[in-house]
């Protein structure tokens, strides 16, 4: 099954959009679990344990562990572990380098870590995104037009009359030929979201953005899911982990998240 079928199954199985993201911060867990013998991985699989019904995918952001030093990449491995095999991972580390090194960031990522996905940037062309899409069962989210306010500074420079991210966009659809790449779209830029919907009907978008960050969960739903109303991957960290920083945090969690999944059935 390519990357993009496994999207519209998983989305299927558990009528949900939502992706939550795993940006753990040691110092922004719950007080009563600091004196756990591992904090950070206990938050994690209570977290997962409270929503993983909920989700069609978690993105863990490796900057969180690689900052934790040797033992934020042992947790990462353990928290891989927790996440149900019916849940797709994403690995956010959006990786981008020659192909030579490009190559082996993918074999950590696929194959040692064992994610389903990655985000790539893509700045460095062809070359550096090509190591990432040998497998037609991973995935690769391609960074096209993101949620902070520095995208305008390249994303939207003019190419011969459009913008930069849409000649990404248009290029990197004709990479597609294992049925595997994503694009990454801010649920901040809900104009340009529809519009890049319109120009790749059936690629998966992965939707960074809601809750702290002020996106527009509506339009992240009707502009960017395909016309079988999937393909849209909508990603929440923050606003859902950080829920409560008491003793209540994944009861909260789950709360959130179940919020958000209602809201978006609704959409
Ligand atoms: P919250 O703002 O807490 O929901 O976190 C957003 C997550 O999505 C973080 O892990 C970001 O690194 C990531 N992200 C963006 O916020 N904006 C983007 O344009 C792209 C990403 C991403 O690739 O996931």
């Amino acid at each position: 099954m390519t990357f993009t079928q496994k999207v519209r199954d998983v989305q299927h199985k558990k009528n949900s959009l939502l992706c939550i993201g795993l940006d753990v911060d040691l110092e922004k867990i719950p007080e009563h679990l600091k004196s756990a013998a591992n904090p950070v991985l206990e938050f994690n699989r209570q977290i997962i344990e409270a929503t993983c019904d909920l989700a069609c995918a978690y993105k863990p952001n490796l900057a969180f562990y690689e900052a934790m030093g040797e033992s934020g990449l042992i947790i990462l491995r353990e928290t891989l572990k927790l996440i149900p095999k019916s849940v797709i991972t994403i690995g956010d580390g959006k990786r981008g380098d020659i192909g030579n090194t490009a190559e082996r960031y993918a074999k950590s990522l696929f194959d040692d870590f064992g994610f389903d996905s990655v985000t790539v940037n893509l700045y460095m062309g062809f070359d550096s995104v090509e190591p990432f899409l040998k497998n037609p069962e991973k995935g690769v989210f391609l960074l096209a037009l993101t949620s902070n306010s520095g995208s305008k500074d390249f994303q939207r420079l003019k190419v011969a009359g459009k913008p930069l991210y849409e000649k990404v966009i248009r290029t990197a659809k004709k990479w597609n030929t294992n049925q595997n790449i994503g694009f990454v779209v801010g649920a901040t830029h809900p104009r340009e979201l529809k519009a890049i919907r319109k120009i790749v009907p059936e690629m998966p978008l992965l939707i960074p953005g809601i809750g702290k960050q002020g996106g527009d969960l509506k339009s992240a739903v009707r502009d960017g899911c395909d016309k079988d109303g999937k393909l849209a991957i909508i990603n929440a960290s923050r606003s859902i982990i950080y829920a409560s920083s008491g003793k209540d945090f994944a009861d909260a969690a789950r709360r959130e998240a179940k919020k958000l999944v209602e809201e978006m059935r609704t959409y």
